[in-house]
């Protein structure tokens, strides 16, 4: 309350009007001897400060921030000041214009914190201005002593212009600097707040914002979508308590165990330093020597061997936390959890010939896919699936589930469905949105917290520290799309680009000047599970079983089907073949010895080396024996979209049978697949009968690649066109050798004979994939399908 009636005296006015020092009786003024409005207001402002702070005549909450006490961390001790000037900056904020504004923020508000739509910038009907807002009159030419003359240093335009675009470009992330996103949101299928405290999770139906970014880990900015790379699968959740970061990859382990070697494997990975390459791929001797000598590698390159590291699209790939988690209820009871997306778009993925060519045809092709897919309204979906289980039973397990290199197996700990995430938003710009966003794995809200993997540890710590440089300061989650959508209120000032103009004098707590306020939230706030650790040592070092390497490479590699297992000796013999030194093969083939004899012997044979010994092992404990677990092969997850998105490619010339290919056309766009009439050249193409039809890409601009599927229609003289070019030769050649579904009506069988493309399977069986003559619902059932790998053979026939 203000106390300025209680006296009717100047005692002590000039103390309000100077900044220092004032009289020991805390009875204000009533007046400063003037008419002044502004004056009387300061003595307003003065007066309800001092009521304020005595408030608070001392720290109720001290005794409760030492021992048993600070368990329950209580809520800060807080006052509401009698007026809002009182926790104002100055008295003066009531002046007004149009770029101070009308008044003041309502109380408790951060207006940095609102909807993107603020920052939301759009030029309808507007002219150019500079940065400063100066209308520019002429965007064409600098300013010139003389037509033929130099070009001023006054120029501020010109040099503001080109400043800004000088420094246009931020350091790239030093892992993961490829990527791609989008908005969406995550809907609770139930409450589960048995579960968790965690507010995404607290009622059924609930939805909150989310914002997606999926990368490759290891190719600069600029480099190729489909290089064999672990895919980043990054969500930050804008909660109501503060936003949640689930920074996770499309495979479930990692290639180390500790932080400490993060730095190692990375270089590693990367362009080696001398000669900077090669971009984007671990084939290489770098890489392979960290990895020959880093056994824990092992089940992690089963992984990123197998066709999981060639996504088909970002949509098509499963992602997980990879690290065990926690999950905290309200009364504190925690349990540990394994995070799981599934897509409802099924787990689908390249083949590496096609994927290689892939980075040539169309470098962008999951940023595409993804950018397309949701513009056309076919929005991704995944359903979050969590494993969940107790401190005792993980001690049963026969690996430590703080050891990021090991799953644990969905037949020990099924996976829970808890929602689903839906993206339905692409960005409005690239660089302010997924370029600035700043995922870190230290961002949970209560109800989440960490297990003590050593390697997530330390991403707890990298995440936010990369950010000070890649964003250039600790003001980062002042950018928009890192804002949360609640209120931030702290006593963290200045730093560079700092964005909110913070009210008042106090930025310091406790504090009773400003009420108390910002408070800390006691229980309400996040609290760290009290997990008892009994006495132990300060070392370096693991536990025991971080010490098994194989058991689970085994157990992924033999849960694959044989055509996934081939293509992973595939890799391993594609990516050696590129190594150079002898000794850096043998060591992986000696790793391969003690994961299974099979794939060693393969991947031997396509080396023209023998098996070696197997690698020693780092323990003298047998491996751990696990059931196949059919889960682990993508062909276990064949989606709900069927031919949704698909991309078909009909091959047209002129004479084509018209209407046969509208018909085709038709049916294939209502059922969602996405079809593109292909032709030598861009062009309308006569047609037996009716209009001419439009090409819409030239087998040039658009090759096989591209595709999941193709038809070739019938009409003799547009097959016989199309036999004269090489393209069409290869396009058909290619679909076939990627094991796409293939439809051939008519005539088109001419350009199939022309391709030396068998009809049947080598045993003399039907081509399940390779339909001549058949309804177009045979073909959309093979699309569906997504590919025939039963004519697959290595090497390639054709
Ligand atoms: Fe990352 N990682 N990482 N990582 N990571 C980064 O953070 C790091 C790890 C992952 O779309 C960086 O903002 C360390 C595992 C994704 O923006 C950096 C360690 C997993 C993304 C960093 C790991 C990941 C990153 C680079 C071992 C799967 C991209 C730029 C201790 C669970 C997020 C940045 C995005 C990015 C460090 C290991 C996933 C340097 C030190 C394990 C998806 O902070």
């Amino acid at each position: 309350m203000s106390s300025k009636k209680q006296a009717a005296s100047t005692d002590g006015a000039g103390s309000v009007l100077s900044t220092m020092a004032g009289p020991s009786d805390p009875t204000p003024p009533s007046s400063l001897g003037s008419s002044n409005p502004v004056g009387d207001r300061l003595l307003d402002k003065t007066s309800a400060e001092k009521t304020l702070s005595a408030d608070m005549p001392f720290n109720p909450n001290k005794p409760s921030e030492y021992g048993d006490a600070s368990a329950t961390p209580l809520e800060g001790d807080h006052h509401k000041p009698s007026t809002h000037a009182a926790t104002g900056s100055t008295s003066t904020e009531i002046a007004s214009s149009d770029k101070v504004g009308s008044g003041t923020p309502p109380n408790g508000e951060n207006p940095t914190v609102a909807p993107l739509d603020r920052v939301r910038v759009d030029p309808a009907d507007r002219h150019l201005t500079t940065n400063q807002g100066v209308p520019v009159s002429d965007n064409q030419h600098s300013l010139k002593i003389g037509l033929r003359g130099p070009t001023a240093l006054e120029d501020f335009i010109l040099r503001e212009k080109i400043s800004h675009f000088d420094h246009e470009r931020i350091p790239e992330r030093v892992v993961h600097a490829r990527g791609s996103a989008a908005h969406g949101f995550f809907e609770a299928y139930d409450d589960f707040s048995a579960l968790t405290r965690a507010v995404p999770f607290a009622a059924k139906g609930k939805r909150t914002p989310v914002f997606v970014r999926f990368s490759t880990v290891a190719g600069e900015r600029g480099s190729t979508d489909t290089a064999r790379d672990v895919r980043g699968f990054a969500v930050k959740f804008y909660t109501e308590q503060g936003n949640w970061d689930l920074v996770g990859n499309n495979i479930p382990v990692f290639f180390i165990q500790d932080a400490m070697k993060f730095p190692d494997l990375v270089h590693a990975a990367k362009p080696e330093p001398h000669h900077a390459m090669p971009q984007a791929a671990t084939a290489h001797d770098t890489f392979w020597d960290f990895a020959g000598l880093s056994p824990e590698i092992a089940h992690m390159l089963m992984w990123a061997m197998s066709d999981r590291a060639i996504p088909r699209s970002y949509r098509t790939m499963q992602g997980f936390g990879v690290h065990t988690f926690r999950l905290v209820n309200a009364q504190g009871e925690a349990r540990f959890v394994k995070f799981h997306w599934n897509p409802l778009q099924g787990t689908h993925s390249l083949v590496w010939d096609e994927a290689v060519k892939i980075s040539g045809a169309d470098s962008d092709f999951h940023r595409r896919d993804l950018w397309e897919a949701i513009e056309s309204g076919n929005f991704p979906e995944w359903e979050l699936g969590l494993q969940i289980f107790t401190e005792e039973q993980a001690a049963s397990f026969p690996f430590d589930i703080l050891d990021p290199t090991k799953i644990v197996p969905e037949e020990l700990v099924p996976v829970t469905p808890v929602g689903r995430m839906v993206l339905n938003r692409n960005p409005d710009n690239f660089f302010a949105e997924t370029e600035q966003v700043a995922f870190c794995t230290s961002h949970v809200v209560p109800g989440i917290d960490f297990s003590n993997d050593p390697l997530l540890q330390g991403r707890n710590f990298s995440y936010q520290d990369t950010q000070l440089t890649r964003l250039g300061g600790p003001n980062f989650h002042e950018i928009p799309i890192n804002s949360p959508v609640v209120q931030i209120q702290n006593n963290q000032r200045d730093g560079f680009h700092r964005q909110a103009i913070n009210r008042g004098r106090v930025n310091y707590e406790p504090n009773s000047l400003g009420g108390g306020v910002p408070y800390q939230a006691g229980k309400a706030g996040f609290t760290s599970y009290p997990e008892t650790i009994t006495s132990v040592d300060k070392v370096r070092g693991n536990p025991e079983l971080f010490a098994e390497h194989y058991g689970q490479a085994r157990l992924f590699y033999q849960s694959q089907t044989p055509v996934e297992q081939a293509h992973i000796a595939n890799a391993f013999r594609f990516e050696l073949t590129r190594v150079q030194t002898p000794m850096v093969r043998e060591r992986i083939l000696a790793l391969l010895a003690n994961v299974d004899d099979g794939l060693v012997a393969k991947v031997a044979e396509g080396l023209g080396m023998d098996v070696p010994a197997p690698l020693p092992r780092a323990t003298d404990k047998p491996v751990p024996e696990y059931a196949p677990s059919p889960s682990l092969s993508l062909m276990s997850r064949p989606g709900q979209t069927g031919i949704r998105t698909r991309r078909v490619a009909i091959l047209v010339g002129p004479g084509v049978d018209g209407d046969a290919v509208r018909a085709i056309y038709d049916e294939l766009l209502a059922g969602g697949a996405v079809p593109r009439l292909v032709g030598n050249m861009l062009g309308k193409v006569a047609v037996a009968s009716g209009d001419p039809l439009n090409v819409e890409v030239s087998l040039e601009a658009g090759p096989s690649v591209l595709y999941d599927a193709m038809i070739v229609p019938d009409g003799a003289k547009a097959v016989a066109a199309l036999a004269r070019n090489a393209q069409a030769i290869d396009f058909v050649r290619e679909q076939y050798r990627h094991c796409k579904p293939i439809l051939v009506l008519g005539a088109g069988a001419d350009l199939l004979a022309k391709t030396m493309v068998p009809t049947a399977l080598p045993d003399g069986s039907d081509d399940p994939g390779l339909l001549i003559d058949a309804p177009l619902a045979a073909f959309i059932e093979a699309l569906a399908g997504h590919r025939a790998f039963v004519r697959e053979t290595d090497p390639p026939m054709v």
